[in-house]
């Protein structure tokens, strides 16, 4: 299905009146909206495949209904969530759950969508049924040279489908690690990994990049082979030029400074991509912005103010994505909400008063950084996000449209109750 013209304006103009006297209101007591606004427009979130779907725990999964049943139908609903946000531009594909039958009907109808193809992700923690060796004791790092050439050649693999669909990035998480003391030489899991991710980045065409993922535990529960920033950052270093790290809010240790890792992640050169989402406890996969909005806020103040000194520009200078799983909610409803969070939290840090910010830091002034960050957090910018997404051909609220056109009713009549998307 798709959404008609007429559907959103009908829906734009309803909203219209008080959306205006909202906006009117920030616009006349903030000076930079226009600023915001712009940037805002440019900025687009890439839609993970996987998170289309519901997904499930260990314990058990259930399904919402007329879930996508192929990568047709993987784009056709991010090509609806963009629709109604305009800020979905891209897709993230997982190799070989979304291997394309054929390339250039998957470019036209990412065309049709107005899609790009953000980073390509490779599976080395899923045997697959044709392959002649088991990941059950790891991929890259693994002690049998035999597992890690299939690993190096499925990733090579996944590299050769993103050029077909003319994406310019890899992205590797891996779920090597230890269950137990003693199981790992953690040195030599070390070694083995960076040989075979140094066959992977010779594979890597002139422009493509690679992003190195860490995460602290799970499903290996005593250590992780790329277990933190720092063990990314010792990778992405040695590899060369076209490594970065990739950082998942869910992949930290409890309490871990995260935007102080951005910061000096992206200082160093090294910060490739980010993978949005929230957590209370670990690697949840929950809403960007639903339990730490203020943590969400933190993370892109630093983004902006390092990006900027940098001179890169905001769009385009990192790979900006979501990994979630949805168990409760809705999945095109969980994304919207998502895209929603990460872009107030990017309009708020933008308002940041730099200057102002700078020069109470060189004071020691404790308390005025404090009130400076707090003003721009709790300033209700909700109207400029949706001012933008009017201005670049959304809808006035993207959840609300979704629901009054029964959309996830329609998606199951066309595919059907039982459906089950490829993925978590
Ligand atoms: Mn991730």
């Amino acid at each position: 299905m798709e959404i008609t013209q007429n559907q959103l304006e009908a829906h734009n103009d309803r909203a219209s009146k008080a959306h205006q006297q909202s906006f009117n209101f920030i616009a006349a007591t903030q000076q930079r909206v226009e600023e915001v606004i712009s940037k805002l427009i440019s900025f687009q979130v890439a839609i993970p495949s996987w998170a289309l779907g519901t997904g499930g725990t260990r314990f058990g999964r259930f399904s919402g209904g007329g879930e996508p049943r192929s990568l047709d139908e993987k784009l056709a609903d991010i090509g609806l969530l963009h629709r109604l946000n305009q800020s979905s531009g891209a897709a993230s594909l997982h190799i070989p759950w979304d291997v394309p039958q054929d390339y250039a009907a998957i470019r036209q109808q990412a065309q049709h969508y107005n899609l790009r193809f953000d980073a390509m992700n490779s599976n080395t923690f899923q045997d697959q049924p044709d392959q002649a060796h088991s990941y059950k004791f790891g991929s890259l790092h693994h002690a049998d040279p035999a597992v890690r050439k299939q690993a190096v050649e499925h990733n090579i693999e996944v590299i050769r489908q993103g050029i077909e669909l003319g994406s310019d990035t890899l992205s590797i998480w891996l779920a090597d690690g230890s269950c137990f003391p003693g199981q790992l030489n953690f040195r030599k899991a070390f070694q083995r990994t960076l040989e075979s991710l140094q066959e992977i980045y010779a594979a890597l065409p002139e422009h493509w990049k690679v992003f190195v993922e860490y995460k602290a535990f799970e499903p290996n529960f005593y250590s992780t082979t790329i277990g933190d920033w720092g063990q990314s950052l010792l990778f992405a270093n040695k590899l060369g030029p076209k490594a970065f790290t990739l950082v998942d809010l869910g992949h930290h240790l409890p309490n871990a400074n995260i935007e102080q890792i951005v910061s000096l992640l992206l200082m160093e050169e090294k910060l490739g991509g980010f993978h949005f989402n929230d957590s209370k406890y670990g690697d949840d996969d929950l809403t960007a912005g639903s339990i730490k909005p203020y943590q969400l806020f933190l993370i892109f103040n630093e983004l902006v103010e390092g990006l900027d000194a940098r001179g890169l520009d905001h769009a385009t200078g990192l790979g900006w994505m979501i990994d979630a799983s949805h168990n409760v909610k809705d999945p095109l409803e969980d994304l919207l909400q998502s895209v929603d969070a990460i872009m107030l939290a990017y309009a708020q840090a933008l308002l940041v008063d730099r200057d102002a910010l700078t020069a109470a830091q060189d004071n020691n002034d404790v308390t005025l950084c404090q009130e400076i960050l707090q003003d721009a957090f709790r300033t209700d910018l909700r109207p400029v996000v949706r001012e933008a997404r009017l201005r670049a051909g959304g809808a006035a609220n993207p959840v609300g449209l979704y629901r009054e056109l029964q959309i996830r009713q329609q998606l199951i009549s066309e595919r059907g109750l039982k459906t089950v998307a490829t993925g978590l």
